[in-house]
């Protein structure tokens, strides 16, 4: 009995063994799979994680491409606004520089503008200075411009002079040598009056035989007689070469050639002087005419460049109206009118002026 059970007992050890092995083997098996099961999940967890990680540093590297345009971008925009800070600067100093340059010009020109003015007045005092050593030296009328004053002349043989000059009738720098334009003074005079001159300087007058003499000895003069009679009509007459000789010529009068308006019929034949020219003067007490059966000068009360006895005689009586009786002394220039003249005025100039 004790084999039996034993052997019974062993048997249903092997059995319990046998068992056990079995479950043993499936837990093993079970086990296995699980293994199995957790490496698959592991390995796919793993799988899942190197794909996060790829993507991770994919991300990344796109983040740290968008960061390196970003900066590469931002380091554009530096150069750009670097630039543009250096343009403005450039252009800053550029238009500086052009201001400077202006206002340099600018200077310049104000500097330029002093020279001028400066040189002007220089000029203008040479100017002056010139016009005053001239005018000291003054021969004639002309260094004293559009005058119609009386001023100081010189010239040579004789001391210096006063004389009217006259502007209004044919332009600048006309030296008077006679002049009527009343009958406040008488032309009824002396050889030494007619020689030395008389009147007033500023109305009637004479200059002087004299002085004629000695101004148109040293430089050709034009003579300008204008005339005006009691209508208030003008005419006037003009020579070239004007020229008085000298006291031992009794002051003989020449000229070249007549030219002007003081014809009664046309202007050409005008000049009532030709009668006078090449004629000695005289006066009442010197009769130096070419009339043998008479004096002219005392029959005309004046003194004048008398042939038989004239023409013209501008020195004549005064009067107011032909019908004045002492029209046949009258101051005459027939040529245009047989008839007193309101006016007269003999005046001379250099020609070379
Ligand atoms: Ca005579």
């Amino acid at each position: 009995m004790a084999l039996a059970s034993c052997k019974e007992r062993f048997h249903k050890q092997e059995i319990a063994y046998k068992e056990q092995q079995t479950k043993l083997a499936e837990q093993q098996e079970a086990l296995k799979k699980s293994d199995e099961l957790k490496d698959s999940l592991i390995s796919e967890k793993d799988k899942r994680i190197e794909n996060l990680d790829k993507k991770l540093e994919a991300s990344v590297e796109a983040q740290k491409e968008t960061l390196k345009k970003n900066e590469q971008l931002q380091a554009k925009v530096n150069e750009l606004q670097t630039k543009i800070k250096v343009q403005q600067e450039d252009l800053k100093k550029s238009e500086e520089l052009k201001n400077s340059l202006l206002s340099e010009k600018d200077k310049r020109i104000a500097d330029l503008k002093e020279q001028m003015n400066n040189m002007n007045k220089n000029k203008q005092f040479e100017d002056k200075l010139i016009k005053f050593v001239d005018r000291a030296e003054a021969t004639s009328c002309v260094p004293f411009d559009n005058s119609n004053d009386i001023q100081t002349i010189r010239v040579t043989g004789i001391e210096a002079f006063k004389v009217p000059c006259d502007s209004m009738f044919a332009g600048n720098g006309w030296t008077v040598i006679q002049r009527r334009v009343d009958d406040s003074v008488s032309f009824n005079r002396t050889w030494e009056e007619y020689k030395n001159g008389f009147g007033d300087l500023r109305g009637n007058f004479w200059l002087g035989l004299e002085k004629l003499h000695l101004m148109t000895k040293f430089q050709p003069h034009e003579l300008y007689i204008q005339l005006e009679d009691f209508k208030n009509e003008k005419r006037y007459a003009r020579y070239t070469n004007f020229i008085i000789g000298n006291e031992t010529q009794s002051y003989l009068l020449n000229y070249d050639k007549y030219s002007g308006n003081a014809g009664k019929y046309d202007k050409y034949s005008g000049d009532s002087l030709s009668d006078a020219k090449n004629r000695k003067f005289s006066t009442p007490e010197r009769d130096n005419d070419k009339f043998d059966r008479g004096n002219c000068a005392a029959d005309t009360a004046s003194g004048w460049w008398f042939n038989k006895c004239y023409y013209c005689n501008l020195n004549g009586v005064y009067v107011n109206t032909i019908i004045d009786e002492e029209h046949i002394r009258a101051i005459e220039w027939r040529k245009w009118h047989i008839k007193p003249l309101k006016f007269v005025q003999m005046m001379i100039r250099p020609t070379n002026n």
